[in-house]
């Protein structure tokens, strides 16, 4: 995309952090400049339409320990882990990633029943930068949009977001009777949340929550171990193993009103990242913004991050046939239940029996029960690869 493409604003990268002031007022000029030559209509819709990245299922009983100990990653395949070539310099487009600069490994990782994202990141650098308090500090950035929803997460301040082009004319004029700071409480880091991770991070928290609701860096909403044996201004490997919660809605007044993203298999969530290389303590800015999406931007919309699929579990991680069901309550009044199968494996017949003295062959079947009492009901399913048999005792509580 021309009108915005981040190797139209190489000063935006570059000075940030340190200067925030002078950012904004070359990159408007610029906009403005093209905006008065074409006006290009951009579509809401993830960035790499040819690409899904892999997000891998761990087994409940695998989930990984947090301890900078990467050993419990070795069962994620090779398939998908994300390396440097999907990383463009957004202060220099034109250049190649030298893996003698930096180098750097990703895995992504999610279990069914949480709404989590784990990661493993594994770097390589010619020079970690980590000796001061601030912002200046080897930092991998991450942006998270649980329900891929798009849209911006930066504040009104940020006036490149709150332009036309980008989130429409209505949006574009920030209301005059809402202040800058009062927006800020209500957009930035809400509804999709920016991590700004200190790799490594000595005497200093973890990360920066970008965030109006930094709580959400806290365990047990999120949880980091790092593994390194440098000093600053040396090379070396770096480990570090971390998990955030993804959330839906993620407010400045703490966790109580939070509601977080479901996690589902086989959906799509929006994220993406940036390694912001630094190699000189005494340097005013960084010498590289390595980013997994085309748009430099990304870091405050969520429309620009990439797509990554929460993936079933590999077929390694199943059984080659195992009963699982659930059930609903259709009607409690004339007792009537939904009993849903959710076999794993080839299947060729089921039994149900109600804990009624009734019985069914169905897949699927809905039963009345005659009478108010706790069951014990039973599917057994057989296959190829066997019989299965899972039981629940007293679930179905009819009155
Ligand atoms: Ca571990
Ligand atoms: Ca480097
Ligand atoms: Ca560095």
């Amino acid at each position: 995309m021309l009108l915005l493409h981040p190797g139209r604003l190489p000063t935006l990268a570059a000075d940030f952090w340190l200067d925030s002031a002078a950012r904004f007022a070359p990159a408007l000029s610029i906009v403005a400049g093209l905006l008065a030559i074409t006006a290009v209509p951009l579509a809401p819709a993830l960035e790499k339409p040819d690409i899904t990245y892999k997000v891998f299922q761990f087994p409940a009983d695998q989930i990984p320990r947090i301890d900078g100990d990467a050993s419990d990653w070795a069962m994620v395949p090779e398939s998908y882990v994300i390396e440097s070539d999907q990383l463009k310099n957004d202060s220099h487009p034109d250049q190649k990633l030298d893996p003698k600069n930096l180098s750097v490994r990703v895995k992504v990782g999610w279990v069914k029943g949480l709404n989590r994202l784990y990661f493993l990141y594994e770097a390589d650098d010619n020079y970690w930068d980590f000796a001061q308090p601030g912002l200046h500090n080897d930092t991998f950035e991450i942006v998270v949009d649980g329900d891929a929803s798009g849209g911006p997460l930066i504040d009104k301040g940020h006036k490149e977001f709150w332009a036309p082009d980008r989130v429409g004319a209505a949006a574009a004029t920030p209301d005059p009777r809402i202040s800058v700071d009062e927006a800020h409480w209500a957009i930035h880091g809400v509804q999709a949340q920016n991590y700004h991770i200190f790799t490594p991070h000595v005497n200093k928290d973890w990360c920066m929550a970008w965030s109006a609701a930094s709580w959400i860096k806290e365990f047990p909403w999120a949880n980091s171990a790092q593994k390194f044996n440098f000093k600053p201004g040396e090379s070396g490997h770096y480990t570090l193993e971390f998990y955030v919660t993804a959330f839906d809605y993620a407010g400045p007044e703490g966790p109580q009103r939070a509601v977080e993203s479901v996690f589902a298999e086989n959906k799509i969530i929006g994220l993406a990242w940036a390694i912001i290389d630094y190699d000189d303590v005494n340097a005013r800015g960084n010498n590289g913004f390595w980013n997994l999406s085309p748009k430099h931007t990304m870091y405050g919309n969520a429309s620009e991050l990439c797509a990554f699929k929460l993936m079933p579990l590999e077929p390694q991680f199943l059984k080659p046939i195992e009963a699982l069901w659930s059930f609903k309550v259709v009607d409690m009044d004339r007792r009537l239940v939904a009993f849903k199968d959710l076999s794993v494996g080839k299947i060729t017949a089921w039994k149900w029996d109600f804990g009624d003295g009734a019985t069914s062959t169905e897949q699927h079947p809905i039963h009345a029960y005659a009478k108010p009492g706790s069951y014990v009901t039973v599917l057994d399913i057989e296959g190829p690869a066997g019989t299965s048999r899972r039981s629940k005792v007293w679930d179905i509580q009819l009155k």
